[in-house]
């Protein structure tokens, strides 16, 4: 049989790289999608450059995406491409909408247009939960969404499931609840307290400044999370799938165990700085994958606790690798 193809959009990103390397081990042939850009910053998949081939496109330019599924013919195609964190959604409001909600009908156009065959996965969020309207959510929960990527993301999903319906291609959307690493971008809060902890226990910064403490979500890690999506691909039929733990856990306790780990008392530290309250707080989500569970076979296998301090661990390794000049 010969090769599956995937295309990644967003594979600089912390989910792009982990999927770029569990598609390589499956054997696949894989496209990484990249824009344009002055300086080729390529950190989190420079180990996989000359497994993985790249490829210029954007999500903002509709041509250069019907041109790459012409070109590649992918069997699969990862939409993970996406203005992804939350506070800068109110500042950039409208770049917000194009990339991660009209670049999603950009994606799906140019596959009806070259191949309704090639098989489509959505990066859906539960942000789109936002004021959760109950407790945990499913797939059948609504969407109450609180921030303007919350509502681009609900629009992501549902364009993806019109298309589904619309012209019977595979699209699939995966409502996938936080998940971290120790490639997540260090202005999201679980890297950026693992990064500070590991700073202050170096001694190169003496404090931590955070906003709401008493957030919950329900983390889980991105190696696990990947594996979902190539599995909701690769069923009989295509659907939507909630992601997550089911453990909800505050921004407190995120703090508690990242110092303890090194032995600190995050009491000393952490200071609360209002720079970092959000216009309006999404305050707990908590998944129920019960569908994923049973259909897919999919499970998280990396706990809470496990994931921090493993975060921790690589961010001392990497400050201490940077003084030694490594
Ligand atoms: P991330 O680290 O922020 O990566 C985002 C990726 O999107 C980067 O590769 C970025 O490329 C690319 N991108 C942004 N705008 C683009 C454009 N106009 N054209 C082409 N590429 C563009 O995000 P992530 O954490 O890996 O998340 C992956 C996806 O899952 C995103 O859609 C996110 O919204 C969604 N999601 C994430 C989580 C989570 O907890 N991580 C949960 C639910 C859903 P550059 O390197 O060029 O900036
Ligand atoms: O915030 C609180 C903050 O920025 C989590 C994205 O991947 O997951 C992510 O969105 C919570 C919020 O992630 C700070 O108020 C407190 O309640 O790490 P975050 P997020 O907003 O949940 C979803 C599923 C996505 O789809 C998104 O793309 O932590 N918090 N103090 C803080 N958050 C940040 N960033 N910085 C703080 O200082």
């Amino acid at each position: 049989m010969s090769k599956k193809t995937a295309l990644i959009t967003g594979i600089t990103g912390q989910d792009g790289s982990y999927l770029a390397e569990y598609l390589l081990e499956q054997g696949y042939k894989v496209y990484g999608m990249v824009r344009r850009s002055s300086v080729e910053k390529f950190d989190r998949i420079d180990h996989l450059i000359g497994d993985i081939e790249l490829v210029q496109g954007d999500l903002l330019d509709q041509l250069s995406l019907i041109s790459l599924m012409e070109k590649i013919r992918p069997d699969e195609v990862y939409n993970l491409a996406a203005q992804s964190f939350v506070p800068t959604s109110w500042a950039q409001p409208t770049l917000t909408a194009e990339f991660t909600a009209v670049g999603v009908i950009r994606v799906l156009e140019a596959i009806r247009l070259v191949d309704r065959s090639i098989r489509f996965y959505q990066a859906s969020s539960s942000e789109m939960f936002g004021k959760v309207r109950e407790t945990p959510q499913t797939e059948m929960t609504p969407f109450y969404p609180r921030s303007p990527y919350g509502v681009a993301k609900v629009f992501g999903h549902y364009i993806t499931v019109n298309y589904r319906e619309s012209y019977g291609i595979y699209a699939c959307s995966g409502i996938l609840f936080n998940h971290e690493s120790p490639r997540r971008g260090l202005e999201f809060v679980t890297r950026k307290v693992t990064d500070g902890v590991a700073r202050i226990k170096l001694g190169k910064q003496d404090e931590l400044r955070l906003g709401n403490l008493d957030a919950q979500r329900d983390w889980g890690y991105a190696g696990d999370y990947v594996k979902a999506m190539w599995l909701m691909l690769q069923q009989p039929q295509p659907d939507d799938y909630v992601i997550a733990t089911g453990k909800a856990h505050s921004v407190r306790e995120l703090v508690d165990i990242a110092f303890k780990h090194v032995g600190l008392d995050w009491k000393k530290y952490v200071k609360i700085d209002k720079a970092y309250l959000r216009p309006a707080e999404v305050d707990l989500l908590i998944g129920d994958c019960s569908k994923a569970r049973k259909v897919l076979g999919w499970e998280p296998t990396v706990s809470f606790e496990e994931m921090i301090c493993m975060m921790v661990d690589a961010d001392l390794k990497l400050l201490s690798e940077e003084d030694k000049g490594g």
